[in-house]
């Protein structure tokens, strides 16, 4: 499964990998938040190239009454502390993963696991909105860039980035994308969406900042 997407990360010239050389010249680490069961832990697997590292726990009657559920029938486990991947791109840029914890009672490692971000992806689903209001919260709150990833699961409506954007409340300038989490091409371009937006404050941002 992860073949094809190693194959294009293979150096043009002597078809060896950054990681063979001297590893990628640029990391980034980027958060994936949002509310519980909103595709978290799917995206960061979907995307990585490593063997995404998961500390998942099946849910049990003990998380009952803890975890909101209401609205995530399906889902069987949750994510204890939190999702780690990463994706290489072809420019030798390494982008790091964290999804967040999206319980509640983990909101303490938000602060460690945010610094030195680039930026975050809020997910959202769009039968749960309010699940998503606290991330975009945070990071208005924090001045974290970050873009909504909006993960269209197969049994919600459709709606336009725009009206998701003036549900959500959140600035014009914030990218709202529409995605499927469980497609690596789509997670990808969630991604990048993401690096341009953070470079585009950066860029905007007035000297000093
Ligand atoms: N149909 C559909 N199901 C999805 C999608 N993304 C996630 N899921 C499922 O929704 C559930 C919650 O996803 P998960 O990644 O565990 O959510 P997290 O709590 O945000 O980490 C899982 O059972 C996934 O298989 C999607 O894009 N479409
Ligand atoms: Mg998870």
């Amino acid at each position: 499964m992860n073949s094809a997407r190693s194959d294009e990360l293979h150096d043009p010239v002597d078809g060896r990998s950054d990681d063979e050389h001297d590893g990628p010249r640029v990391a980034l680490k980027i958060l994936v938040a949002g509310g519980f069961g909103v595709g978290k832990t799917t995206l960061v697997g979907a995307v990585s190239e490593i063997r995404p590292l998961r500390t998942e726990e099946a849910l049990t009657d003990v998380s009952v009454g803890i975890d909101d559920l209401e609205g995530v029938a399906a889902k069987r486990t949750t994510t204890v502390a939190m999702d780690f991947g990463r994706i290489t791109l072809r420019d030798g840029v390494a982008i790091y993963l964290f999804g967040t914890p999206g319980q509640e009672r983990f909101w303490f490692m938000w602060n460690e696991l945010s610094r030195g971000a680039l930026g975050a992806v809020v997910l959202a689903d769009t039968r749960r909105l309010t699940a998503s209001f606290a991330s975009i919260d945070y990071f208005e709150e924090k001045g974290t860039p970050f873009v909504v990833a909006v993960n269209c699961f197969d049994d919600a409506d459709r709606y336009e980035s725009n009206e998701i954007r003036g549900a959500l409340d959140i600035d014009p300038h914030v990218p709202v994308i529409l995605c499927d989490a469980r497609r690596a091409d789509s997670a990808k371009k969630v991604l990048v969406g993401l690096v341009e937006h953070a470079l585009r404050l950066a860029g905007a941002a007035p000297a000093g900042r």
